[in-house]
Order: structure tokens, then C-alpha cells, then sequence
């Protein structure tokens, strides 16, 4: 399908998704967030992909939600609609590992965006920022939820309440960015991890991400529950067999998602 707001391209395995707003710095309205719930359930589903990047341009992932869009809307408006609520659900039910590859600003909407892909690779003019406070709401795709499992309700706090922007070094140690590298290594960064994850068995993989997001959604004694039977489940699988196989027999393995 080819849409307004996004450029998609599949190779190699891997579903890169540009956000492509230009004139708006990439500003998350009705329109990009519907084509981008598509695309990422598209990418879900077909065979082909195995992983996902997104990303947005050089001076911006995202700026937020589209401000122009919210700002004539009601209380009775945005209830009714649940703005934005079931893109951001579609996003989230993708199994396949969605790596967001942040250069420029990542402000609002856009750095909740962000936060709900796997991890985060930043460039190095990356800026992060909740500056939902200087237009007189709060955040509201999860950034004060997110955010202060990310980095801790001090920084979070000082965040949302002061609409500051993070730079890309500061996201690193606090804990919100995976890596940061130079702006010009970005995408190969990007692409790079993406490539190795595809590379694994898809049936770990999807192992792997529920179990790390079940550590968001629950208790602890849970959460190692989980992990507990998963990691038998996964003995199950001839990916299991071949993945222990290879290493006895000092070679590589040879996945074949089952
Ligand atoms: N929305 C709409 N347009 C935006 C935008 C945004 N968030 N950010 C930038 N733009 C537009 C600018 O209006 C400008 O358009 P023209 O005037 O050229 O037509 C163009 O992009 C270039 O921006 P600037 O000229 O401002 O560029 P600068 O380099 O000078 O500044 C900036 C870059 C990122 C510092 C600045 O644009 C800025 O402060 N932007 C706004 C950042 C912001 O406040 N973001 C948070 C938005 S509020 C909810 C769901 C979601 C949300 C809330 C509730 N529910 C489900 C309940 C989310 C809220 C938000 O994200």
C-alpha cells in the first residue's frame, strides 16, 4: 500500500518505516499514526519481515503530536475518539521486534513513540523531551508512565514538569537509549542490529520480547515464572535442538523457526 505520511521499504528481511512529514517535522497527526498502525501490522504479517526499523528524518523522529490537529479539539472530542488509542495498541500488538533509530528531536508524542518500539538507537544530535507541560496537558501515550520505568521518577519528574529536552548522552545514561553513535552512522547502526535479530530464530525472537515485556506488565515472582516456562517451552523447538547442536559442534546454526 503506498501512503502519504510514511516511506516503507522491505529488504533483506527488514521493514524500515520512515516517518515522512517533513514540513511538520515529522508531527505524529490522524493521518501518520493510522498509515503507521497499517504498516507495522502489514510488517507483522508478512513472512518476509522479521524485523522492523523506524525511523524519521535527520532533524527529526518525531515533534510531537501534530499540535495544529489537537489544538481546535474538545474534551468530548478527544474521549469520543480515544485519540489515538488504537494506533498505539496496533503498534504494541506487533510480535516482531520494532527498533526505533531516533536522530533529531524526539519531543512528546514522538519520544513516546519511541519508547513504545523495543529499544532505542539514538544519533548523537539526538533530543528527547516531554514538553506536553508548555502547552497545558500532559503526556498522553504513555510518556509519564513509560518514561519513569525508563529513567526513574526523579529525572521523569523533572522531564514532564519542566518540558526540558535530554540530549542523546544523557538518554544513554539514564537508560532510555540502547546506543548513541554518530548521526552519519545512524541508519548502518540501525540496519545492523536489525540484521542480526533476523538472523535468529523468529520463534526466540518473539520468545525473547514477550518475556522482556511481561517484566513491564507484571510482578517480579510472575514475570521469572514466565521466563521460567518459556525458556522450557523453547525446548519444544527444533530451533532449540539445532541452536545447542551448532555450538557443540562448533558451527553456525542453521534456524529454521520451528
Ligand atoms: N505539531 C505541529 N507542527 C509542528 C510540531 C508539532 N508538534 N512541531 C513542529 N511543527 C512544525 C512547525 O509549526 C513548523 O511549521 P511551519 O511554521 O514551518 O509551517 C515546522 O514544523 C518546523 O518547526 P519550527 O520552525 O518550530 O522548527 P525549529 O527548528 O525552530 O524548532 C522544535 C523545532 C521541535 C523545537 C519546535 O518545532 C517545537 O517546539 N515543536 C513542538 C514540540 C512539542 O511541543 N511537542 C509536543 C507536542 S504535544 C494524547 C496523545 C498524544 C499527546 C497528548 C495526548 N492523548 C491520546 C490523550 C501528545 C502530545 C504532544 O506530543
Amino acid at each position: 500500500m503506498a501512503y502519504k505520511t510514511l516511506i516503507v521499504e522491505i529488504e533483506d528481511h527488514i521493514a524500515l518505516i520512515r516517518l515522512n512529514r517533513p514540513d511538520a517535522l515529522n508531527a505524529l497527526n490522524a493521518e501518520l499514526l493510522g498509515e503507521l498502525a497499517d504498516a507495522v501490522t502489514q510488517a507483522d504479517a508478512n513472512d518476509k519481515v522479521r524485523c522492523i526499523v523506524l525511523t524519521g528524518s535527520e532533524k527529526a523522529f518525531a515533534a510531537g503530536a501534530d499540535i495544529r490537529e489537537m489544538s481546535t479539539k474538545s474534551f468530548v472530542d478527544v474521549f469520543s475518539e480515544d485519540l489515538f488509542t488504537r494506533e498505539t495498541e496496533a503498534i504494541l500488538a506487533c510480535r516482531k521486534p520494532i527498533i526505533a533509530a531516533v536522530s533529531g528531536y524526539a519531543l512528546g508524542g514522538g519520544c513516546e513513540l519511541a519508547m513504545i518500539c523495543d529499544f532505542i538507537i539514538a544519533a548523537d544530535t539526538a533530543k528527547f523531551g516531554q514538553p506536553e507541560i508548555n502547552l497545558g496537558v500532559v503526556a498522553g501515550i504513555g510518556g509519564t508512565q513509560r518514561l519513569t520505568r525508563f529513567v526513574g521518577k526523579s529525572k521523569s519528574m523533572d522531564m514532564h514538569l519542566t518540558g526540558r529536552f535530554m540530549d542523546a548522552e544523557e538518554a544513554e545514561r539514564a537508560g532510555l537509549v540502547s546506543r548513541v553513535v554518530p548521526a552519519k552512522k545512524l541508519m548502518e547502526e540501525a540496519m545492523g542490529a536489525a540484521q542480526k535479530i533476523a538472523e535468529k530464530s523468529a520463534l526466540t525472537v518473539k520468545a525473547v520480547k514477550e518475556s522482556v515485556n511481561r517484566s513491564y506488565e507484571t510482578t517480579l515472582r510472575e514475570g521469572l515464572l514466565f521466563e521460567r516456562r518459556m525458556f522450557n517451552a523453547l525446548f519444544a523447538t527444533e530451533d532449540q535442538t539445532e541452536g545447542m547442536a551448532a555450538f557443540v559442534e562448533k558451527r553456525e546454526p542453521q534456524f529454521r523457526d520451528k
